[in-house]
């Protein structure tokens, strides 16, 4: 990267000692090499490759060729002055059947990844599980086996705990941080109730069953990382909680506030960090799932084992109203109401979108929502916070003389950061923030036509170019804060 130009100007909000300032990426968005070193297709392969998935029919066979190119990008983040990098491993890379013993080749390559990072002086921060669950595990079990059926069936909580103990001990002499998973919102009730993401599937009740089973599988995982990694090691999970508003003030509004909190942020936040689920949440979902069967006796006791930080993705607030004409009465079968709905329980509940001041997302942009979000989060549970999330998409374009300028990116940085430093004033012991993203990547369904990257990415060439928001973040980040 060329050399920053700095004005030497000292940080007007200088950021607490030793924070971390990062981006974050996951696998399967950048890596590519999707049939190399013996990995096999994951959930998101599959998904991927079917028709009418993703835009384009894009995929993320090559996404950004990060597996061959990781060197230039860990010499990229150097050259912007990161201090901590947050990436994720792909599952079906370091244990392709989702079962049994880990593939050296699998493994050989996030070792060289952090051993690269760790040079360069960039803390790694592993997140274990970012969507990619390998395909053997979704597939409905056969011939008696109890391996398979996705995040719905038990059984793929053990196999996650299984992964995150063996990983662990293959790699925690050099990742000091690990988060289990990332959005379990999205894995439950993305992948299993709108089927918007992989594997696709539109159950409710299989979407709430899968949200135990993420909250069990994280539990679980963080028993076997505490008895693998150094007492030093530090362990999390990334939630991206909604930032709700009623529209509104009457009651009718606050309650459509209360379901959504319960189903899209409780739901994680109560086994996670209390130790149980909030009556408000089963009575909503009650004719969707019987959750006394579902939840096992010692199952909140694994779900609510300590962690050390708790991650935060944020991007927007939202915004949500009474259904019209009066809350809907749920069928038993749970359909109805938006049955493809992502809201299990609260399907009725009306959503406003902005059509001023978004990204290209459609999303409305407001810092506020995350300086409420971790200051709450400071007061109800106490812990040190990461945001391991934020940024936005625009539509970027490369200018004749090949440089990419992105004023509104800067300014969406710029105005989150102010609301970190808000939270810290307000007390919040927030350690660090990882941008999303680090590069132009494979944005799920919207396959390439997003752009959330700080370094533009050509698509045909692989060619890497830091936006002009990048240049502006290596600027606050040798400066301690913000100018
Ligand atoms: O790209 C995603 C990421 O994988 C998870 N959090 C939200 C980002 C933007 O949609």
């Amino acid at each position: 990267m060329t050399a920053v130009p700095s004005d030497h100007r000292p940080a007007r909000r200088p950021f607490p000692t030793g924070f971390a300032w990062g981006a974050a990426t996951a696998a399967y968005q950048i890596e590519g090499a999707a049939a190399e070193g013996g990995r096999t297709p994951s959930i998101w392969d599959t998904f991927s490759h079917t028709p009418g998935r993703t835009e384009n029919g894009d995929t993320g066979d090559t996404a950004v060729d990060h597996y061959h190119r990781f060197r230039e990008d860990v010499r990229l983040m150097a050259g912007l002055g990161l201090t901590s990098y947050r990436f994720s491993i792909a599952w079906p890379r370091v244990q392709p059947t989702g079962h049994g013993p880990l593939s050296q080749h699998g493994l050989d390559f996030y070792r060289a990844l952090t051993d690269e990072l760790l040079e360069h002086g960039i803390t790694p921060v592993a997140t274990l599980y970012h969507w990619d669950l390998p395909q053997e595990l979704e597939t409905p079990p056969v011939g008696g086996s109890a391996v398979g059926g996705g995040w719905p069936a038990r059984d793929t909580a053990h196999r996650f705990a299984e992964y995150a103990a063996l990983t662990a001990e293959a790699l925690g002499d050099r990742v000091p941080t690990w988060i289990t998973l990332n959005e379990p919102w999205c894995s439950a009730f993305m992948g299993y109730a709108a089927g918007a993401h992989a594997p696709g599937r539109t159950d409710p009740a299989d979407a709430l069953r899968a949200a135990h089973h993420l909250n069990l599988g994280h539990g679980l995982a963080v028993g076997a990382l505490r008895a693998a990694l150094p007492a030093s090691a530090r362990i999390s999970v990334s939630l991206n909680l909604h930032a709700v508003r009623p529209l509104g003030e009457s009651p009718e509004d606050e309650e459509a506030a209360r379901r959504i909190d319960a189903v899209g942020n409780r739901i994680f936040t109560g086994p996670m960090l209390k130790g149980r689920y909030d009556d408000d949440l089963l009575e909503d979902t009650a004719h969707l799932v019987d959750w006394d069967a579902l939840v096992h006796d010692g199952d909140l006791a694994e779900t609510s084992r300590p962690i050390d930080l708790l991650g935060l993705n944020y991007y927007a607030p939202t915004v949500v109203s009474a259904p019209a004409g009066g809350r809907r009465l749920p069928r038993e079968d749970g359909q109805g109401a938006g049955s493809h709905s992502v809201w299990p329980g609260a399907e009725d509940v009306v959503f406003h979108r902005a059509n001023e001041n978004v990204t290209a997302m459609g999303w409305p942009i407001d810092p506020t929502g995350l300086s409420d979000t971790l200051t709450a989060l400071h007061r109800e549970f106490g812990l040190p916070l990461l945001v391991t999330e934020n940024g936005a998409a625009f539509d970027d374009t490369v200018s004749p003389d090949g440089t990419v300028h992105d004023p509104e990116r800067t300014a969406y940085l710029r105005g989150h950061l102010e609301a970190v430093a808000d939270a810290v004033d307000a007390g919040a012991d927030v350690r660090g923030y990882y941008l999303w993203s680090l590069m132009d990547n494979f944005e799920w369904g919207y396959g390439y036509s997003k752009r959330f990257g700080i370094v533009h990415i050509d698509y045909a060439t692989q060619q890497r170019t830091p936006k002009s928001s990048a240049h502006w973040y290596a600027e606050t980040i040798r400066r301690g804060g913000l100018d």
